[in-house]
C-alpha cells in the first residue's frame, strides 16, 4: 500500500476509532502563496475585557491587577461543586448526576498576547500553573479528573482574544480520556510495555511525522491524525501526568507549546484557531502504569486563514476522513520557522 496515492483507512490507537485517508485527492501539501496580513492590531489592555487586569467580569467580580498568570472560579460554570448525588435509571434512559468545578486562567495580563507571541519564560509560569492546579484541583475529595484545555480563535467558538484557558474538574472521568486510558491498559497487559512510549519509539524511528523535538518532548502529527494540521505532544521519558517532571522537563514543554503555536501562526499568517488539552491520569487516588500523559492539538483550518475543515457529512454519519496525509502535514509544519512571522524583522523576539 502506498500512503501517498492509495485511499486508505489508519487506526487510532487511543480511541479505537478509524480514520478515511483520501491522498489522491491532492497529492501534495498545498504550497499556494499565503498573503502576508499584519495581525489585527489589539491593544495591550482592553477596558471592555473581562480578563484584563482591574474590569469587572459578568459576575460581578473585579479582576486584580495581576501582573503574571491568574486563574479564577469560571463565573459560569458548566457543572457545580454541590450537586446532590443522584442518578435516573429507566432501563434504555440512563443519567447520572455530575459533581465538579470549572476555572478560567489567564496565561497574561497582557491582552494583545498569545502563547505564541509570550517568551519561553513566561510560558513556563503557564507550565506552572496547569501543573498547580492539577495538584490543587485534583486533590478535591470529589475531583477525580482533571481536564485543562484552551479553546482559542472566533472558529472555535471563543469570542474573547485574551489569551487563557479552561479547566473542567470533576468526578467522573471524561469518555475521550477514559477510553484513552482503557486502550492503554489493554496494551499494557498484553506486552508489558507502554503503549505511547513504543508508539513515540517507532515513530522517532521513522521520522516522517515527527515536527520537532527537544530533549524533553517530541511534538509529531499523529499517524491517525483527522484535523489537517492536528498534532500532539508527548514527553519522551514516561510520566503519567505533569507533577512528574523535571525542572528541565517543564521549560522543556513550554518550549514545544510556544514553538508550536509560532509554527501554526506561521502556516497561514494568523492568530492559528485550536482546541488544546492535557489528557493526565485521574486524580482518584488509583495508580496508572499504563498511562502517558500528551497534549492534543486540534485545528480546524485546512488551506488557509479562512478555509477550514468542516467535519460534515460523510464524517458525521460514517467515520472522519482527511485528503493531506499526517506526513504531509507534519513535512509542512517541519519547514516553518520558529521565528514568528509579526517578528521576523524584530531582533529583540527572544
Ligand atoms: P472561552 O472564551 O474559551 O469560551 O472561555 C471563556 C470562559 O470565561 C467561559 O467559560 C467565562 C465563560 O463562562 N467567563 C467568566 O467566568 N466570567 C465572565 O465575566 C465572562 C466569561
Amino acid at each position: 500500500m502506498n500512503f501517498n496515492e492509495d485511499p486508505h483507512r489508519r487506526l487510532n490507537i487511543l480511541t479505537g476509532e478509524w480514520v478515511k485517508v483520501s491522498p489522491h485527492r491532492t497529492k501534495r501539501p498545498w504550497n499556494g502563496q499565503v498573503e502576508k496580513l499584519p495581525l489585527d492590531k489589539l491593544p495591550k489592555h482592553d477596558p471592555l475585557c473581562y480578563l484584563c487586569p482591574g474590569n469587572s467580569r459578568a459576575g460581578g467580580l473585579t479582576n486584580p491587577e495581576y501582573k503574571g498568570t491568574y486563574v479564577f472560579d469560571n463565573d459560569f460554570m458548566a457543572i457545580l461543586p454541590d450537586t446532590p448525588a443522584g442518578s435516573y435509571d429507566k432501563g434504555l434512559l440512563q443519567a447520572k448526576s455530575e459533581r465538579g468545578l470549572c476555572r478560567v486562567i489567564c496565561f497574561s495580563p497582557r491582552h494583545d498576547l498569545t502563547l505564541a507571541l509570550m517568551s519561553r519564560e513566561e510560558v513556563e509560569s503557564v507550565v506552572e500553573l496547569w501543573i498547580d492546579q492539577y495538584d490543587e484541583l485534583g486533590a478535591m475529595d470529589f475531583i477525580n479528573h482533571v481536564q485543562i484545555f484552551e479553546n482559542r480563535g472566533a472558529v472555535m467558538g471563543c469570542s474573547n482574544p485574551h489569551p487563557h484557558g479552561q479547566i473542567w474538574a470533576e468526578e467522573a472521568v471524561p469518555h475521550l480520556p477514559a477510553l484513552a486510558l482503557a486502550k492503554q491498559k489493554e496494551y499494557l497487559s498484553k506486552n508489558i510495555s507502554c503503549m505511547m512510549c513504543d508508539y513515540l519509539e517507532q515513530e522517532r524511528a521513522d521520522g516522517s511525522r515527527i515536527v520537532f523535538e527537544n530533549d524533553g518532548f517530541t511534538v509529531l502529527t499523529p499517524f491517525w491524525a483527522v484535523w489537517p494540521y492536528e498534532v500532539m505532544i508527548l514527553p519522551r521519558r514516561h510520566m503519567g501526568s505533569m507533577l512528574e517532571m523535571s525542572g528541565d522537563e517543564k521549560s522543556d514543554l513550554a518550549d514545544a507549546v510556544r514553538r508550536i503555536g509560532i509554527r501554526y501562526d506561521n502556516l497561514f499568517h494568523t492568530r492559528f484557531p485550536y482546541s488544546m488539552g492535557i489528557h493526565q491520569n485521574p486524580t482518584d487516588g488509583a495508580d496508572y502504569p499504563e498511562n502517558h500523559f500528551h497534549f492534543h492539538y486540534y485545528p480546524p483550518l485546512l488551506r488557509s486563514a479562512t478555509v477550514r475543515k468542516f467535519m460534515v457529512g460523510y464524517e458525521l454519519l460514517a467515520m472522519a476522513q482527511r485528503d493531506i496525509t499526517a506526513e504531509q502535514a507534519a513535512e509542512t509544519l517541519r519547514r516553518l520557522s520558529d521565528v514568528h512571522f509579526s517578528r521576523e524583522d524584530d531582533e529583540s523576539d527572544e
